[in-house]
């Protein structure tokens, strides 16, 4: 199974509602390893950068506006096929489409307040975990439940 590094945001909203550590905390209980983590406010170049794929789309200024608005999370977190397995968690972009069970089909409502990002393909993680962190603030390490979580660690 291929061992995939995927980038994780909580969002504003998620921030400010006190619900990053619940948030992290499914994504760590279906096994997913954390390799970076850091809190920080994102400016309005790192906004577009990140969102570049959205410039001129009529969210598009509502979006820079609110990812700008408040501290967020961002976390790198690994594991097989960790790119989908987030996006499965994740739920659809529009809450009140998303999946009971997943992270915006039990807490959130609004497309605009949707709480996480997480990457869309492989390429996309690559580039957005590069803006986020640089190659030595990810730590590899060795996690003892591996084997428990994972049939060819
Ligand atoms: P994703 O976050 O599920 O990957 P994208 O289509 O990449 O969804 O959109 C990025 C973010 O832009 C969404 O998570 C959401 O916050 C916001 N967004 C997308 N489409 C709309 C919209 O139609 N109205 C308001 N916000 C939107
Ligand atoms: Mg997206």
């Amino acid at each position: 199974m291929e061992v995939q590094r995927t980038l994780v945001l909580v969002k504003p909203d998620g921030v400010q509602r006190g619900l990053s550590g619940a948030i992290l905390a499914r994504l760590e209980a279906r096994g997913l390893k954390l390799v970076g983590l850091k809190l920080l406010q994102m400016d309005r170049e790192l906004a577009a950068r990140h969102y570049a794929e959205h410039q001129g789309k009529p969210f598009y200024k509502g979006l820079v506006k609110f990812i700008t608005s408040a501290p967020i999370v961002a976390a790198v977190l690994e594991g097989p096929r960790a790119v989908e397995a987030v996006r499965s968690a994740m739920g659809k972009t529009n809450p009140t489409e998303a999946a009971p069970g997943t992270i915006r089909g039990d807490l959130a409502l609004e497309m605009g307040r949707n709480l996480i990002h997480g990457s869309d393909s492989p390429e996309s993680a690559a580039r957005e975990v590069a803006l986020f962190f640089k190659a030595s603030e990810l730590v590899a390490w060795r996690r003892d439940a591996d084997p428990w979580i994972i049939e060819k660690p």
